[in-house]
């Protein structure tokens, strides 16, 4: 095919792309869209290996290799600059989407523990860390008012003592996990896949102090309030203040939870209690919890309303502008897998034939019924071993094996399918302005011998 110089000394392909994707495009696709013969094989040039399978590569789609900025650097002699990453006492090196307000993100392959430990768990700040609470954590107070018969307010350690604790692992995922699949790309942290843990919680059932208080007929919402600053310090706006429908309330999974894997949360997660809504947006899960508000009309705090943790019903043209009047809370979070054993962008010996593959699968309410992986573009699947969840909302082990017929560049594309049927889609669906439910299917470069 004319016109291709992917190996132009001065500029890489990576580079190019890196500049003027538009121009990348053209002269890697020529006009009819298709990356065949010189280009391939230019293609390959650029990563440093053939692709085995580069036929079956779907028209107009580039190499994830290409695409894509590896988590771990050293992705097929890409010239990318290294992710920003967290340097946080009892933080694992997360890498950092934004720092005012703080937000870092997981990368899949660090993932791969059954239950999340802390240090490794997402953070998603909205407004400003809170100083830690001064003194006992057990005097931290906790108000229920609203559409209740009694409002209460009860010290952490009278919760601890009135109320009976549970231990449940759940997923907790952000609203905007994701959304970097997005095109065009939408406004928000852009995140891959790595906005989920999976920790188990310790704590009392939001419905028992819900009880304790007396609901009244009129009890249809909640809104629910933390202690963190808003941004600009001003103490009369949240950071962030969500609500849900009174059902998700009363779930016996939805927890005030107080330790995390039989530790007290630790400060930037909430301590010392917040919220834990699992399977819905993680904007629910308020951190550092003063006070549940309960309301007979939908909540009206920071992060409610307009386009917002919403979705619309019925698709929009992607990059058009919304108002999000006809848009719906975004509550149940749609199904998403991870691949936790092999970062993108590894390098595996010249003759590796066989790989073995793992990592988890998820569906917000519901569960996930299998889980698919490809290393031929998506042309054949095969099904892996999937376990059932340790308890409702936790997520799900996959774990398999795949074989690679040569050496060569390849791509692990891995997706699941919820118990509803709903597969993950090639593409992200229903583009949203805020850019929430992007769940397309996954794929992670390898190189074999390069
Ligand atoms: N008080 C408070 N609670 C909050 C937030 C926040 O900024 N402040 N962020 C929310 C969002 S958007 C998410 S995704 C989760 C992230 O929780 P984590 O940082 O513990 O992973 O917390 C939620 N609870
Ligand atoms: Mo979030």
């Amino acid at each position: 095919m004319p016109g291709i110089r992917v190996g132009r000394p001065e500029r890489s392909i990576h580079e190019l792309y890196q500049d003027d994707p538009e121009r990348a495009d053209a002269l890697i696709w020529g006009r009819r869209g298709a990356l065949r013969g010189a280009a391939l094989a230019a293609v390959g040039a650029a990563l440093g290996a053939t692709i085995p399978f580069g036929r079956r590569l779907p028209e107009g789609m580039l190499p994830a290799a290409l695409a894509q900025p590896a988590a771990s650097g050293g992705s097929g002699g890409a010239a990318q600059q290294g992710p920003n990453l967290l340097r946080m006492e009892g933080k694992a090196p997360l890498v950092i989407l934004g720092e005012r307000p703080l937000v870092a993100e997981t990368p899949e392959h660090l993932l791969d523990d059954e239950v999340t430990p802390a240090d490794k768990m997402f953070i998603r700040m909205n407004g400003r860390i809170p100083d830690p609470f001064p003194g006992d954590p057990r005097a931290w107070k906790l108000r229920i008012e609203g559409e209740v018969n009694t409002p209460l307010e009860l010290t952490l350690g009278e919760i601890e003592t009135r109320f009976p604790l549970v231990t449940r692992r759940l997923q907790m995922e952000c609203g905007g996990n994701g959304r970097a699949a997005f095109s065009p790309q939408t406004r928000g942290n852009q995140w891959g896949n790595g906005a989920i843990s999976c920790g188990e919680w310790t704590g009392v059932r939001l419905r028992d102090l819900l009880r304790a208080a007396g609901l009244k007929d009129s009890a249809k919402f909640t809104g629910h309030f933390g202690a963190d600053p808003h941004l600009s310090g001003d103490p009369n706006r949240a950071a962030i203040s969500r609500g849900m429908r009174i059902e998700k309330a009363l779930d016996e999974d939805t927890l005030v939870a107080l330790r995390l894997n039989g530790q007290p949360i630790p400060h930037v997660h909430g301590a010392p209690v917040r919220l834990i809504v699992p399977g819905w947006p993680g904007s629910l899960s308020q951190k550092w919890l003063t006070r549940i508000l309960i309301r007979a009309t939908p909540h009206d705090g920071a992060g409610m309303g307009g386009t917002s943790y919403r979705v619309p019903v019925r698709p929009i043209v992607p990059g058009s502008r919304n108002d999000g009047r006809d848009f719906v809370d975004m509550e149940s979070m749609p199904v998403r897998s991870i691949l936790t054993n092999v970062a993108h962008g590894t390098r595996l010996p010249a003759g590796t034939r066989t790989l073995d593959v793992r990592g988890f699968a998820w569906a917000g309410d519901h569960t996930v019924r299998a889980v698919h992986v490809s290393v031929d573009f998506g042309a054949r699947w095969t099904e892996m071993q999937l376990s059932a969840p340790a308890n409702r909302y936790a997520w799900q082990r996959w774990r398999g094996q795949v074989t690679l017929p040569s050496d060569g560049y390849f791509e692990i594309w891995y997706r699941a399918t919820d118990s509803e049927g709903r597969m993950q889609p090639h593409a992200a669906a229903n583009w949203n302005p805020q850019g929430y439910g992007a769940n397309p299917i996954s794929r992670v470069a390898i190189l074999v011998g390069g």
